[in-house]
């Protein structure tokens, strides 16, 4: 007789399965087992497979059909920031591009202002906000960016307020993005800051472990290739694992710098080149596509197709932030993985699961489900995997179980208020 903590039985249960991302034509190798269980101890997985003589649990879930694939992973999110950007919606229904936007002191300058002005406690209140938001529908790790701090003290405070809710339940993975734009204090010294941030600020997040990767916006008009090789070589000499924003806006050679600098992941991509996309491949590098922000933005979705046939492992991410994508809603990223980036059922799955675990440095521990990795999974309303990826604008999350708690989360009740 097994005995397990819990026990889900009758599982559609969908998962890529290793410990590495997945490229090319194993990129939609996903493993679907009807009538499975899974059997959990402490926060880790026991097992994964079909029903097992003899197993029992006196916490046992059958999920009568229902789909559950691994706890899905956010791999590219800017959660702590101090307010939100509504004031910027006139300009943009009146045709003010991002980057104009930018220009004129406003967007990643606005949400600096408001982040630079609130306390540690109130920035960590928000964005236990927004993960608790996250969670809902199905998310159990996320990356989060700074970048709306641009010194030393207020990139500091960001990556502390994620760290204060690291494991509550979502776990957070800390990336440093000082190189997000350059601060209005040194708006006519931009090599001034470039200083700052080499040999003052990196250096320091680095000391105190504030964060595990280091990321750069290249772009048009924010930082150059050639700037951005610089802040990620003493990234990397820091022992800090590299990301990189490229070909966002405009192909300014980004995915190639991404390649040349050893980054992990390059992100955005929607105006990536042939050469770039080759490069890549060529380097390993995973490529995290943010569709929603090509919805919100009106821009063109990146060319997932081109990068699953060249052999780039492909992730999927919201880009959750207070400008471009202010919605922390992964499903909705996956429905338009589908119909704008054109993948499969399955290929979307393994991006925000095993891949996008791949580009947060944990696809060893999550993004699968699998005997030994940790226990976060989600059982979803849907009875099949396109369920999942078809129906857009409603939450599917049924239940999500994170390391080895299960939370409901489904909303089942309308109450009359003034009965
Ligand atoms: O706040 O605008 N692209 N950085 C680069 C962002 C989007 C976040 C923002
Ligand atoms: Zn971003």
């Amino acid at each position: 007789m097994t005995r397990f903590d819990m026990m889900l039985t009758n599982a559609l249960l969908a998962t890529p399965k290793g410990n590495r991302a997945r490229a090319g034509s194993v990129q939609g190798a996903v493993s679907i087992l009807e009538d499975a269980v899974i059997g959990i101890n402490g926060d880790t997985i026991a097992y994964a497979g079909p029903p097992l003589e003899g197993a029992a649990s006196d916490r046992t879930v059958s999920c009568a059909g229902r789909l559950v694939t691994p706890g899905l992973v956010d791999a590219h999110t800017h959660l702590v920031f101090g307010g939100w950007r509504q004031h910027e919606l006139r300009q943009k229904i009146a045709g003010a591009s991002y980057l104009e936007i930018l220009q004129s002191g406003g967007g990643i300058l606005s949400t600096v202002k408001s982040t630079r002005a609130i306390s540690l406690d109130e920035l960590a209140r928000k964005t236990a906000a927004h993960l608790g938001g996250m969670f809902r529908h199905g998310t159990t790790t996320a990356e989060c960016k700074s970048g709306y701090g641009l010194d030393d003290e207020t990139e500091a405070k960001q990556l502390e307020a994620a760290a204060m809710n690291d494991g509550r339940p979502v776990d957070v993975v800390r990336t440093f993005m000082g190189a997000h734009a350059v601060p209005p204090e040194y708006s006519n010294d931009r090599q001034g800051y470039l200083r700052l941030l080499t040999e003052t600020i990196l250096p320091g997040i680095a000391k105190e472990n504030l964060a595990e990767f280091c990321d750069v916006f290249c772009e048009t008009g924010v930082f150059s290739v050639q700037e951005s090789l610089v802040i990620l070589r003493k990234a990397r000499e820091l022992g800090l694992g590299l990301k990189a924003h490229v070909d966002e806006i405009d192909p300014v050679g980004g995915a190639e710098m991404a390649a040349e600098a050893g980054c992990v992941s390059a992100e955005h991509l929607i105006a990536a080149s042939d050469e770039g996309i080759a490069a890549l491949a060529g380097a390993g590098v995973i490529a995290v596509l943010l569709p929603l922000t090509s919805l919100y933005l009106g821009k063109p979705f990146a060319r997932a197709r081109a990068m699953i046939d060249a052999g780039v492992p492909v992730a999927v991410a919201t880009d959750f932030n207070p400008g471009s994508c202010p919605c922390p809603n992964l499903q909705l990223a996956m429905n338009f993985a589908c119909t704008g980036l054109r993948m499969t059922p399955e290929e979307a799955l393994t991006a925000v699961t095993l891949n996008a675990a791949a580009a947060v440095g944990r696809a060893d521990s999550i993004g699968s489900v699998e005997k030994g990795k940790k226990a976060d999974l989600v059982i979803w309303t849907a009875a099949d995997l396109e369920s999942l990826f078809y129906k857009f604008g409603m939450n599917q999350a049924d239940s999500v179980i994170k390391s080895g708690t299960l939370y409901i989360v489904r909303e089942e009740t309308v109450k009359q208020k003034w009965s």
